[in-house]
């Protein structure tokens, strides 16, 4: 019931019928139906029935080595390669993406990327250099466009597979996607991806993943975005939390409010380093068993980079028992957003947004072991609030209702949010996947 309602206010708000409903039907999706990604029907180009694995088989001498054509859209830009590690590269994604970049609906909050958060996102080890893909006006070089990828291992588990047994997956995830707000519905977007396709594709890697708010052919997995207060009376200031009819102030900040991280009679919390970096991937890997998409970190050093704490950019912590040994980790990405003002270009508060990342802890081992994850998950997410807020004045801890997280959504106050994020595979059909926005209800 809970989860009918929450669809249907969603449903009201986007004025659709449900968050997984495209705009339009897959004949109206130009570009997506020239590509290998399944129909709303489950249906996949140039095949009766669809078997799970890649939609379609090249090579890479069949691959174009000149990039696609941009005059035929629009005269006087150029393709730019953009190196992140050179600083005044990295401030020229950072300013297109600032005032660029994704929006709420009503265009008054956008996300706001620190450079250091962009240099993490964008230079995991192996992202090949031709993958920071820019177009550029010829006269002036003002970057107006950009899309990105990085490496990543997926496993994936189809239906029919043993449970311990995963289609491993060489792919990279595209991210950054963004069109200058002056160059929109030029069918820009469109080439962007072919020639980021075409650059990936020459490494010999035909499989991506990627994240949308918005519905196109077709999500593997719809996940709905959920939010915890920690600075009720800020979120309030700047209405992005409404105050219930015949509730006072005070009343709500008592409900958000965030227990300090305290020191723990059989364990210890402190941050985490790569000597740990041993028995965590261990938890890692068994965490990651639980879930039919699954991240697979392959070397120490990409799991380094992406899990050692950076300033302003990701916290992570390991929980060590009486022998010092791991028992869990955590972590969380920091990712604010700037309220805008009348003009779009004022910015009138920024908010400072806490995103959980990755977990892993070692009672996940088997799926049998829900009600100690849960009561474990339970303990470390109240650590992270009260990490967010009193460490790092953070405002707001986002989570979406991916992973294990419905085991501690409602306890620990996160309410559901009006965006959802849809996942997305290229060139490789797999059967839907729970987002978690179903077990909302059973609970
Ligand atoms: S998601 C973040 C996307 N960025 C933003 O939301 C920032 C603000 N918005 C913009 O900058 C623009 O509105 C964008 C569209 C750039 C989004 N993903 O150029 P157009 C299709 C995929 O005239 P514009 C992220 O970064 C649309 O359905 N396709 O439109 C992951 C239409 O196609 P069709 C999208 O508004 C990105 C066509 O583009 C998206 O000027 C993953 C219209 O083009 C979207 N978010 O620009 C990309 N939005 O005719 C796919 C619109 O079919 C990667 N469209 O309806 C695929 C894997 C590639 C690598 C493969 C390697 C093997």
């Amino acid at each position: 019931e809970q989860y009918e309602s929450l669809k249907r206010k969603h449903a009201e708000y986007m004025n659709k019928k449900d968050p997984d409903e495209p705009a339009k039907s897959m004949e109206e999706f130009l570009f997506w139906k020239t590509q290998p990604v399944p129909s709303f029907d489950g249906k996949v180009p140039n095949a009766e029935k669809p078997k799970f694995g890649a939609i379609e088989h090249k090579k890479v001498s069949e691959v174009s080595t000149t990039p696609v054509n941009l005059s035929e859209n629009i005269d006087g830009f150029e393709w730019s390669d953009l190196n992140i590690n050179n600083e005044s590269e990295l401030n020229e994604i950072h300013t297109l993406l600032n005032e660029n970049y994704i929006e709420d609906l009503s265009s008054t909050m956008r996300f706001a990327y620190s450079k250091e958060f962009l240099r993490w996102a964008m230079s995991l080890p192996g992202t090949d250099p031709s993958w920071l893909v820019g177009i550029r006006v010829k006269a002036s070089r003002k970057l107006v466009a950009f899309i990105s990828a990085v490496p990543i291992q997926l496993g994936i588990q189809n239906p029919g597979m043993d449970e311990d047994k995963v289609d491993k997956v060489k792919s990279v995830e595209i991210n950054f996607l963004c069109v200058h707000k002056k160059l929109r519905s030029k069918r820009l977007a469109p080439i962007l991806i072919k020639e980021i396709t075409r650059r990936v594709n020459l490494t010999d890697i035909w499989q991506a993943l990627y994240t949308a708010g918005i519905v196109l052919p077709r999500p593997i997995s719809t996940c709905r975005y959920t939010h915890r207060p920690l600075n009720w009376s800020k979120l309030y200031d700047v209405g992005f939390v409404d105050l219930p009819e015949g509730i006072k102030e005070s009343q709500m900040q008592e409900k958000y409010h965030v227990k300090k991280v305290t020191e723990k009679k059989d364990s210890s919390l402190v941050p985490f380093e790569p000597k740990y970096y041993d028995e965590v991937s261990v938890l890692f890997k068994a965490q990651q068993k639980r879930y039919k998409l699954q991240h697979l970190i392959n070397s120490k050093e990409e799991f380094l980079h992406q899990f050692s704490p950076r300033k302003d950019v990701l916290k992570s912590f390991v929980y060590l028992n009486d022998e010092g040994k791991v028992t869990d980790f955590i972590s969380y990405y920091i990712l604010p957003f700037n309220i805008l003002g009348e003009s779009e270009v004022d910015v009138v508060e920024t908010l400072k947004v806490a995103y959980l990342y990755h977990y892993c802890s070692d009672c996940a081992d088997t799926l049998d072991n829900d009600r100690s994850l849960t009561a474990r998950l339970n303990e470390i997410i109240q650590d992270m609030l009260g990490d967010a807020l009193y460490n790092e004045k953070c405002d707001l801890f986002n989570c979406l209702t991916s992973q294990d997280n419905n085991l501690f959504i409602e306890k620990q106050n996160f309410g559901m949010g009006s965006g959802f994020l849809h996942f997305y595979l290229f060139n490789y059909y797999t059967e839907k996947m729970n987002g978690g926005i179903e077990k909302i209800s059973k609970d």
